[in-house]
């Protein structure tokens, strides 16, 4: 957006700057107990993935030790990882979630 003001023939810009949230990565863990299949299952569940890529990040993990789940604003990415817990813990299986900053 654009509005006359100043010198002549000068443009100043009005277009006013919102901030941009910060963003957070969502990490998974490996560990040696939670079963593949449940990895799996949280991917789709709480991150959206078809079953294809699920499987892909979960062997990611596995593989690497850690791995991106997804990236998100700070209270979203903070209910994703209480969610992943709280999944965990309901299961009794040892899978930890994390998150930094982007
Ligand atoms: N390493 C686990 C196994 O062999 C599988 C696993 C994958 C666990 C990813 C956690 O975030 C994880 N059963």
């Amino acid at each position: 957006t654009e509005s006359p003001g100043g010198a002549a023939g000068v443009i100043t810009e009005v277009k006013p700057k919102v901030a941009k949230p910060s963003m957070y990565r969502v990490l998974l863990l490996n560990d040696d107990f939670t079963p593949m299949e449940f990895v799996v299952y949280v991917l789709e569940r709480l991150f959206n993935k078809s079953r294809e890529e699920a499987t892909r990040v979960m062997l990611h993990v596995h593989q690497n030790g850690v791995g991106l789940c997804g990236v998100y604003t700070y209270e979203v990415a903070e209910t994703k990882v209480a969610q992943v817990m709280e999944l965990a813990r309901r299961h009794q299986h040892p899978l930890q979630c994390t998150m930094e900053k982007d």
